[in-house]
């Protein structure tokens, strides 16, 4: 299937250089259920993080998106292994007057704490096992060249503007602010200041002038890019949001500062007195990373996922589309949006003093143990509540319990003694449903488990392409349950190997519940990358037989061979996830202090 759209951006008489831009969208590929999916990207894949403010440590939050865009990836790669199709891109944001202020505040120039806090940002993601494939600071010389190459074709076009500009800059979020988003608190002498309506950060009123894009140019293109597409933006909340966004007027944007007054940044190409605005900057990161100008960044833009949190989705559903679009490129392929991540139901800001230590978090409950928290229990649609107690909990239930419980029910000595991959009778469990025999032993609810595990690997590709990671562990979840339901109703402990009678049924419940949890490791993969592996490597699966386009549920009940059966089960017979509430000493602890 090959399907093609065309947006055309006309060009007003006297405001610009752009005569017509052709948007058109990118190819369709159909193909496998499982193969690389009709999404529109063909093979090729790249996700992005946003590049984060190095004005402090990461917390929670940060390794969330981050999770996020490494699941997603991670998940790609399972359909498409080629290394060449799938990039990955994450790093961070160091130019701006929020880092200039905060270096002058901790006595540093602005090197060394960029130097610190994107070492910060590196090592907790190397900790985390986010496998991204480039980390990007914007102080490197290559994204100085891609940043000065987009602001020049922007001025070729006819986009950019000299002009006087005046009115509420918020540092901390390093944006003009409208009147009706300021509002007045007392200040510490009791004066009345001016903040932001939103973060309550101070806001001051600044006039100068600076070059101006002609973003108002650029708000019915939007609007027919984002009509056309109901998918560019998801969840869908976030899409309509922009939509209604795009309902008012949309006045041109600021885009560089006087550089008297910030300095720490890339200066306007033939203009010295003037450093261009920090989310210009920051947003060109994602066409630096794939090679940006050169051509060779053509073969991956614009088959793009940025992963973002709603505080930043103007900057990438307006701005950042409409600088493309001036630019003469395509919007990205997806903006997929999440929700925030909020501590025993407050904002998490340092002062309060409240913020989530993620490192302390993967040491607490494991490298594995923290994603699969965080990706089962957050919610892109809404903000999610971070607790202790909550984490132990749901790792304790679903990691130590069903499924490591499962896994040791199907293979400890006492009933799998010869540790092989049993053989399923095609007799105990006909592949017709129904069927009445002396040696059928197979019941209504088994071929609804064998039903759910079968459509469960699309069930999930469903799930992450929506970014509903979430979901896809829900469903997960809920088949480990059913499966544990299903070793309960057989009670293969009760049944004798000796016996001709009950081995060829023992061996086939066996056998099933390995398959199914064969199946569950390899769709964990993505969240739970080292614990997916032990899961894999205990049942004997060898690393080329992991991938989505391997995994054929079942063999045998079909009417094919099964290549695991008779294998000898792998040799790591220790626990899969350790219960927490054993070794929680410190969080008692926690609680009392
Ligand atoms: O905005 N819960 O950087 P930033 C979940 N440099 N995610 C959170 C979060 C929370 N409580 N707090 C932050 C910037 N995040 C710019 C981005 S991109 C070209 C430039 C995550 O350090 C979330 O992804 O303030 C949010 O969008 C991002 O961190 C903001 O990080």
């Amino acid at each position: 299937m090959l399907r093609t759209s065309v947006l055309r951006l006309l060009g007003r008489p006297g405001t610009s250089g752009v005569s017509l831009l052709e948007y058109s969208s990118p190819r369709h590929y159909s193909s496998g259920p499982l193969g690389a999916p009709d999404d529109g990207r063909g093979a090729r894949a790249f996700f992005t993080t946003p590049i984060f403010y190095v004005n402090a440590a990461p917390h929670i939050g940060h390794l969330y998106s981050a999770l996020l865009a490494d699941a997603l990836c991670r998940h790609r790669r399972l359909q498409v292994p080629s290394a060449a199709a799938t990039r990955f891109s994450t790093g961070t944001d160091e130019h701006g007057l929020k880092i200039q202020q905060a270096a002058a505040a901790a006595g540093l120039a602005p090197t060394e704490l960029c130097d610190r806090v994107s070492a910060q940002f590196q090592q907790l993601f190397r900790e985390a096992g986010i496998s991204s494939t480039d980390f990007i600071r914007t102080t490197e010389a290559r994204h100085r060249i891609a940043v000065q190459h987009f602001w020049g074709l922007l001025k070729a076009r006819g986009l950019l503007y000299k002009g006087l500009y005046e009115g509420w800059y918020c540092s901390s979020e390093e944006c003009f602010l409208p009147e009706a988003r300021v509002t007045r608190q007392p200040g510490s002498s009791g004066d009345s200041c001016p903040v932001s309506l939103e973060s309550g950060h101070p806001v001051s009123w600044t006039k100068e002038e600076n070059y101006i894009f002609r973003l108002s140019q650029f708000r019915e293109p939007l609007q027919r890019w984002l009509r056309g597409d109901p998918q560019a933006i998801t969840p869908e909340p976030f899409h309509r949001a922009v939509l209604e966004w795009l309902e008012e007027e949309l006045p041109d944007l600021s885009v560089s500062r006087k550089s008297s007054h910030l300095h720490w940044g890339i200066p306007v190409p033939g203009d010295d007195s003037q450093t261009i605005y920090v989310w210009l900057d920051a947003l060109v990161n994602y066409l630096t990373v794939i090679g940006y100008p050169n051509a060779e960044f053509k073969s991956w833009w614009p088959t793009t996922s940025h992963i973002i949190g709603k505080d930043i989705l103007k900057f990438h559903a307006i701005y950042w589309p409409a600088l493309l679009l001036g630019a003469g490129m395509s919007p990205p392929h997806r903006i997929y949006v999440h929700s925030h991540w909020t501590v025993c139901g407050q904002k998490m800001s340092k002062s309060l003093g409240n913020v989530v230590d993620p490192r302390t978090c993967l040491d607490r409950y494991t490298v594995d143990g923290f994603r699969y928290f965080l990706l089962r229990q957050g919610v892109p649609n809404w903000d999610c509540d971070y607790y202790d107690e909550k984490v132990v909990k749901l790792l304790d239930s679903e990691l130590a319990d069903a499924l490591g419980g499962l896994l040791n029910r199907c293979t400890a000595k006492r009933i799998n003694p010869s540790g092989t991959y049993p053989v399923f009778c095609t007799t105990c469990f006909p592949s017709e449903p129904g069927l009445v025999g002396p040696s059928v032993r197979a019941q209504a609810e088994d071929y609804a488990l064998v039903n759910a595990v079968a459509t469960l690997p699309a069930q999930v590709a469903d799930h992450y392409d929506n970014f509903q990671i979430y979901k896809a562990l829900e469903a997960v979840s809920s088949c480990v349950r059913q499966t544990n339901g299903f070793v309960q109703r057989h009670a293969p402990w009760k049944l004798n190997w000796e016996s001709p009678v009950d081995a060829p049924w023992l061996g086939t419940v066996l056998h099933v519940a390995l398959e199914c949890l064969r199946v569950f490791g390899t769709l964990l993969q993505p969240v739970t990358p080292n614990l997916a592996d032990k899961l894999l490597s205990r049942l004997g699966v060898s690393a080329t037989e992991r991938g989505l386009g391997e995994l054929y549920f079942l063999p045998r009940f079909y009417g094919h061979p099964c290549p695991f059966e008779g294998r000898r089960l792998g040799p790591e017979t220790g626990l899969l996830f350790p219960r927490l509430d054993q070794s929680r000493a410190w969080l008692v602890k926690a609680h009392r202090t």
